[in-house]
């Protein structure tokens, strides 16, 4: 894991993407090592929530162009298939919070790894910028079925039609990031996010997220039915036993995962 970092500190677990001179561009074994991190943290008990990062000026510059014109580069298509769509997915199905701290420029399918975090806290001077046009290409790894949800379809369209940057101010105006700090306080920020979310109840934080998920595909009687049937999981857990006990004696739940 050459060019990623992953330390874990209590049950935050925070990656580093760390190619810092190319701007963190994602290359063959940085995409492999990044995916096989978040299948890895999804089935570690003890890591509760994950904090991702990227090392230097830039969150991420998306795909290495120049490893794209190497003699060993897959077709364009199979490379989205074969490795961006099943990192994207090992983000979206993760059971644990995702925290994105977005300490620079987000650009092409680095802000797709940006957009498929479920919070994001942004540097400021952090950017967002879909700049798969510029080369010819259009926004893949999610972008295009990600960014209208999470900004609205007329915002997502000039963002990805023009290329224009979206800066961290305009990001925080349209609800991309939760908030913007200035950039030495954005990983202290995202780490003591992600310890509050550790210290929910993980079955109902990983079925939180799938409920959000799947109710962009139902109608409002589909969800209501997918709400019952996680809430009658979530409510057979001790954890929900304990949070009722704790809430009873006023003090802090002490949740375990079962
Ligand atoms: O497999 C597939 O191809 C399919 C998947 C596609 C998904 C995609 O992500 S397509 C989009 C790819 N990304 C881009 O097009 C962004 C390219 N980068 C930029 O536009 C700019 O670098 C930034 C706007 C992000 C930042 O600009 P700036 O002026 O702050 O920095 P810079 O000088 O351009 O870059 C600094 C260094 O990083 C530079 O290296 P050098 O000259 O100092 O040795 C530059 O070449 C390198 N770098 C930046 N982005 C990439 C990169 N190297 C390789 N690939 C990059 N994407």
């Amino acid at each position: 894991m050459a060019d990623l970092r992953v330390e874990t500190a209590g049950a935050v677990a925070t990656i580093t993407l760390d190619r810092p001179d190319a701007l963190n561009a994602l290359t063959v074994p940085l995409k492999e090592d990044l995916r096989a991190a978040f299948e890895r943290l999804a089935a570690d008990d003890a890591v509760r929530a994950i904090v991702l990062t990227g090392a230097g000026r830039a969150f991420c510059a998306g795909q290495d162009l120049r490893e794209r014109l190497g003699p060993d580069a897959l077709p364009l298509e199979d490379e989205i298939r074969v490795r961006y769509n099943p990192l994207i997915l090992a983000m979206r199905t993760n059971p644990k919070p995702i925290v994105g701290a977005i300490n620079g420029v987000a650009a092409g399918a680095g802000a797709s790894l940006a957009f498929a975090c479920d919070i994001r806290i942004a540097a400021e001077g952090a950017s967002f910028l879909l700049a798969f046009g510029r080369v010819g290409l259009i926004p893949d790894s999610g972008a295009t079925w990600l960014l209208p949800r999470l900004i609205g379809a007329s915002k997502a369209a000039e963002v990805a039609l023009t290329t224009d940057p979206l800066s961290a101010a305009d990001a925080e105006r349209f609800g991309l990031v939760a908030r913007v700090v200035p950039a030495d306080q954005l990983v202290g920020e995202a780490q003591a996010l992600a310890r509050r979310l550790a210290d929910g109840a993980p079955l109902a934080l990983a079925l939180t997220k799938r409920a959000l998920e799947t109710a962009w595909d139902h109608d409002l009687a589909q969800q209501l039915g997918a709400e019952a049937e996680m809430q009658g999981q979530a409510g057979a857990t001790a954890d929900h036993a304990e949070g009722i006990q704790a809430f009873l004696e006023r003090r802090q739940p002490r949740f375990r995962g079962s």
